[in-house]
């Protein structure tokens, strides 16, 4: 049993160079900005100061780590396609995310998508890099709890059309959701 509830934040780091010294397995968190991460992170976790959440599109360029009851860590990763301007700049991320991944502590990427859209270019060249690599994912399409039922039918048949190999639907605002994904991150870190 994993006890979320015992999560600690640990570090900002400016680089995948700077992360925690204690070696343990990471589940990152990837997806635009305002799709919802922080929230998710602090859901799972049961404590809403935990993670930095905005109702506007964040500025964060740092990986930041959680320490969950001393087992693995989950990381915020930096929203990518908008910068502080505004303007497009996935080469920043790019660069950092690059190194990211070429980390061997990496076992699962937690991929938010807002289901209320179709994924952007930059959600399409994530996951095709996903798929690419063989990373193992968990797609995750946020914020269900703004749709209505015929909204909820349409997501169901996209999420199939885009052959994701797992998938949750998503509202940090209902717990029985929140167990739903504690279960899955901790079966597919097995
Ligand atoms: N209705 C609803 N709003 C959400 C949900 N998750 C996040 N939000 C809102 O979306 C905004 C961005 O969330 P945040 O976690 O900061 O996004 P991040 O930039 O991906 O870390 C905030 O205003 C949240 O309150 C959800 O499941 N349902
Ligand atoms: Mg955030």
């Amino acid at each position: 049993m994993i006890n979320f509830r015992n999560t600690k934040f640990i570090k900002s780091a400016p680089s995948v160079n700077d992360k925690p010294e204690k070696d343990l397995a990471e589940v990152l968190f990837v997806g635009k900005s305002n799709v919802g991460k922080s929230t998710l992170i602090n859901s799972l976790c049961s404590n809403k100061s935990l993670a930095h959440t905005s109702s506007k599109p964040g500025f964060t360029k740092l990986l930041n780590y959680y320490e969950v009851d001393e087992k693995f860590y989950l990381v915020d990763a930096p929203g990518y396609g908008y910068t502080i301007s505004g303007s497009r700049h996935l080469a920043s991320f790019g660069k950092m995310m690059e190194d990211y991944f070429a980390n061997p502590n990496l076992k699962l990427v937690v991929f938010l998508i807002d289901s209320r859209h179709e994924m952007g270019k930059d959600d399409k060249d994530f996951y095709e890099f996903l798929k690419e690599n063989k990373i193992k994912y968990l797609l995750v399409a946020t914020k269900v709890d703004k749709l209505n039922q015929s909204e909820n039918a349409k997501l169901d048949k996209y999420l199939k059309s885009i052959g994701a190999d797992n998938y949750i639907k998503m509202s940090s605002l209902k717990n029985n959701l929140i167990e739903k994904l504690q279960n899955a991150i901790v079966s597919l870190l097995k």
